[in-house]
């Protein structure tokens, strides 16, 4: 006999943005764990929308979904979304007896390239989170808990998403300078933040459209039997307590110090991985060089952190946003890929439309 649902059709839609790594998640333990902590700035602009219209399929027992993007049917994503559906219906059962169509775009450039799969797990989770409730309370409520056990979804499909729920800055992995935190979830990041970080600024530089070389989950298999595996995760836990400390004195040296330190220790990892693989280029070296040379002659309190990738996120506070907007347009831009830069700063968290 099937289950007595509230509602037997409807549709949502979440807003969710992405996220920018300060203390970096890279490698993985047991079922899509993380090898250590990581702490991120949630972002405002580079966001996905994702609507999910369900209703009670005629013939469950298997997953039944359509994925479009930008409106255009995508067969590469819909596999996954399948496969993925199918890996949380022992926990979210419903996800077999409804036939679910969902509409995904990015509000960030299309041209920009970079498909964040933060952005995108997070606001699907969200979607199947929101379901959820309305299946068994007929509404829904979004407390704490709810925004845990979307993170906690958005974790089995990309680690880096578990962080975008949180307004400001979020944690994922359990430190005991972190209360409550946890590896299966993210939380919001609860200590304090010196108001230098309020609205901080994440310009992203795109040097590359291009498809990555290797995929995020292939980079984090490779830690696994790395040489340096153990002191990397001891540095970036390290790294975290150091950076909690400046966040909460409003420190911006020992802040660029650490997120530069993390942003070159994750290439090391790949460089020194086997295969070794070397994500950035010659115009990511530039933007670099170029950072820390306007830094060191200027004092103003610019930074760079790296994702798995070429591109080069710009991070500085409010305050100095009118001389570095102008020393990216007039230093930066030029290596950037068709002149894209995503401009971007911390953010308030998902949105429900
Ligand atoms: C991070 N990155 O902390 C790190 C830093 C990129 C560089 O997590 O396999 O897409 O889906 O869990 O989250 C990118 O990897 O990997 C990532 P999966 P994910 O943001």
């Amino acid at each position: 006999m099937g289950v007595d649902y509230k509602i037997k059709s409807g549709t949502v839609t979440w807003q969710s943005p992405s996220n920018i790594a300060l203390v970096k998640y890279w490698g993985k333990k047991g079922f899509q764990l993380p090898a250590n902590p990581s702490l991120s700035m949630t972002l405002a602009n580079s966001v996905t929308e994702t609507s999910v219209e369900f209703f009670q399929s005629n013939t469950p027992g298997k997953i039944s979904l359509k994925f479009l993007f930008d409106g255009e049917k995508n067969v590469l994503f819909e596999e996954k979304i399948v496969k993925y559906f199918d890996t949380v219906s022992d926990e979210l059962t419903f996800l077999k007896e409804f036939h679910f169509t969902i509409n995904s775009r990015n509000t960030f450039p299309h041209s920009a390239g970079i498909a964040s799969s933060a952005s995108a797990m997070s606001a699907l989770a969200l979607c199947i989170c929101s379901i959820e409730q309305q299946l068994e309370n007929g509404e829904e409520n979004h407390n704490r808990n709810f925004y845990r056990r979307a993170s906690y979804f958005a974790r089995i499909g990309s680690g880096s998403a578990a962080r975008s729920f949180f307004g400001g800055l979020a944690s994922w992995g359990k430190s005991d300078l972190i209360q409550g935190s946890s590896d299966l979830f993210a939380t919001q990041f609860g200590q304090k933040i010196n108001p230098v970080f309020e609205g901080f600024r994440d310009n992203i530089l795109i040097v590359s459209k291009g498809e990555k070389e290797v995929s995020s989950r292939a980079g984090h298999a490779l830690m696994n039997d790395h040489p340096y595996a153990d002191t990397r995760y001891y540095q970036a836990s390290a790294n975290l307590k150091k950076l909690i400390c400046a966040i909460s004195e409003g420190d911006l040296k020992t802040f660029i110090e650490v997120v530069e330190n993390e942003a070159l220790s994750l290439h090391a990892m790949m460089m020194a991985s086997n295969p070794g693989f070397i994500l950035f280029g010659a115009n990511t070296l530039a933007i670099i060089r170029k950072i820390v040379a306007f830094r060191k002659q200027s004092g103003v309190n610019l930074c760079f952190t790296l994702d798995a990738g070429p591109n080069v996120h710009v991070l500085y506070p409010k305050r100095e946003s009118k001389i570095v907007d102008q020393f990216i347009g007039e230093r930066l831009l030029m290596h950037c890929e068709n002149d894209i830069v995503i401009e971007d700063r911390m953010g308030k968290g998902p949105n429900r439309i």
